[in-house]
């Protein structure tokens, strides 16, 4: 983990190097997440349980005086520039559709865009890209929260979240749901934000990890994954099928007892993706229960069957997840499950401060031995959600 004031300076020391010695007006942070259950349920307007992550995404920037927009990052040598008027979803692409991406939603969720100025910013991050920790959400928040207060826009952060969302379905054109930039907005330390993605209730639960003795290891595959292409869309498809067959606008409108029944209407593949998620909506409820009545060493089993499920029913894991939960559990792990929207990215694992090590370096030698790429392992802690900084 770099400090977040360890990296708003290096934002801003990368803002003057790009924009000619300026100084921001401001740096702001959105944090990456970890999801600790619920997964693809919230596109099916059902119950998801992540956490804002100790490693984000900061932005320095600065308000101009004419209508011009100019965006660059760490991560690349291009200065985006681009005048307020011509940001629409189509003419975007690359990275700077995240950025900018958000501006033109701002306007789409009320913001009048026709009186405000352009700005420069410069984007840094600590959340590794492609890892299913919710890199892009972090660029997305990072930018709406500072650009709510530089425009004065006063939005509140349900709907920075929507905001985000919006740019990352539209600019992006990835189908995603409202999970990651509502744990981005919403996360608080060492606390999960469980939400009702249907009301956009959300209730911020204590983890009590540390109190419990325990950590949360990442274990980034380095197999990275893309939600604008492939499979993401062909499982969220699956599930409005899904629904559609079953009579109904969304699967939250289902449970676990309507599975005979889902059993005679779908056909084998649809079926099982059904049952993933309305097996995995009973578990977020579970896992909120059982955390509050039993505390976080309980919840291992719930996990597993998490992965359980995405692995053999929604089939978005791939050998490298499986082989990370399979080892952290075969040394020690309470629970394990890959996390995010599979098809790459990292798998988690619930572990006891003192099995650390030992559980880490099981997954290294596992890794070596099968000879796939090295995996990236860090702890994380559940942090607070988006911020100004400076
Ligand atoms: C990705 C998406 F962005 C989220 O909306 C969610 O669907 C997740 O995959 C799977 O739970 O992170």
């Amino acid at each position: 983990m770099t400090n977040i004031t360890e990296l708003a300076e290096r934002a801003t020391a990368g803002f003057a190097s790009r924009f000619d010695g300026a100084t921001p007006a401001g740096v702001w942070q959105a944090p990456g997440r970890v999801n600790l259950i619920g997964e693809h349920t919230d596109y099916n307007d059902g119950f998801v349980f992540p956490f804002a992550i100790d490693r984000s995404t900061v932005v320095a920037l600065a308000p101009r005086a004419d209508r011009t927009v100019r965006v660059t990052s760490a991560f690349s040598d291009e200065v985006v520039t681009v005048e307020l008027d011509a940001i629409t979803p189509d003419a975007l692409s690359d990275w700077s559709a995240y950025p900018l991406g958000v501006v033109w939603a701002l306007g789409e969720f009320g913001a009048d865009l026709a009186g405000v100025t352009g700005f420069d910013a410069f984007i840094d991050s600590d959340v590794p890209i492609g890892a299913g920790l919710s890199s892009s959400a972090a660029i997305e928040c990072a930018i709406a929260v500072a650009l709510n207060d530089t425009w004065q826009l006063e939005l509140n952060r349900e709907t920075l979240a929507k905001v985000g969302q919006l740019a990352e379905n539209k600019a992006v054109g990835a189908p995603t749901g409202i999970m990651d930039q509502s744990a981005s907005l919403l996360g608080k330390k060492d606390a999960a934000v469980f939400l009702d993605c249907r009301s956009l209730d959300a209730e911020v639960i204590d983890l009590g990890f540390e109190a419990a003795d325990l950590v949360l290891l990442v274990m980034n595959t380095r197999v990275s994954h893309a939600h604008a292409t492939g499979g993401y869309a062909a499982r969220r498809a699956s599930c409005e099928r899904g629904a559609a067959e079953m009579g109904v606008s969304s699967l939250r409108d289902l449970d676990v007892d309507d599975l005979p029944r889902a059993t005679e209407v779908l056909d084998d593949e649809t079926l099982r993706r059904v049952r993933h998620i309305l097996t995995e909506n009973r578990r977020v409820l579970d896992t909120v229960r059982t955390l509050r009545l039993e505390g976080p060493t309980a919840i291992g089993d719930l996990l597993v069957a998490s992965h359980v499920s995405m692995r053999d029913d929604f089939e978005i894991s791939v050998p490298e997840l499986d082989l990370a939960v399979e080892t952290a559990l075969a040394s020690g792990a309470i629970g394990a499950r890959m996390t995010g929207g599979g098809f790459g990215g990292a798998a988690i694992a619930l572990v006891r401060t003192a099995d650390l090590s030992s559980v880490s370096d099981a997954v290294m030698r596992a890794f070596a031995d099968a000879a796939f790429t090295e995996p990236e392992l860090f702890t994380v802690t559940a942090a607070d959600g988006a911020s100004r900084v400076e």
